[in-house]
């Protein structure tokens, strides 16, 4: 029981772990100016977020930044 609570928490850190690199990979695959902060036009690629920006751009800097992208990509529906 203790091993089976174990194994499975271990899976849920490796499946997480593999959710934030990927999430990181999304994000600099996108930023093409490498800057740190994806605008408008870098967000060409993905049209639902670029739709609903002012949704995810919690600081309103007109940008997104990594952490309001790994927001959008875990909270979206
Ligand atoms: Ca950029
Ligand atoms: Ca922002």
């Amino acid at each position: 029981m203790k091993i089976a609570t174990l194994a499975s928490f271990t899976l849920i850190t490796i499946s997480f772990n593999t959710l934030a690199l990927d999430v990181k990979q999304r994000f600099d695959h996108l930023d093409k100016d490498k800057n740190g902060y994806l605008s408008v036009e870098e967000l060409a690629s993905q049209p639902h977020l670029q739709k609903h920006m002012a949704k995810w751009d919690t600081d309103n800097d007109q940008q997104i930044s990594l952490l309001e992208f790994k927001h959008y990509l875990t909270n979206k529906s």
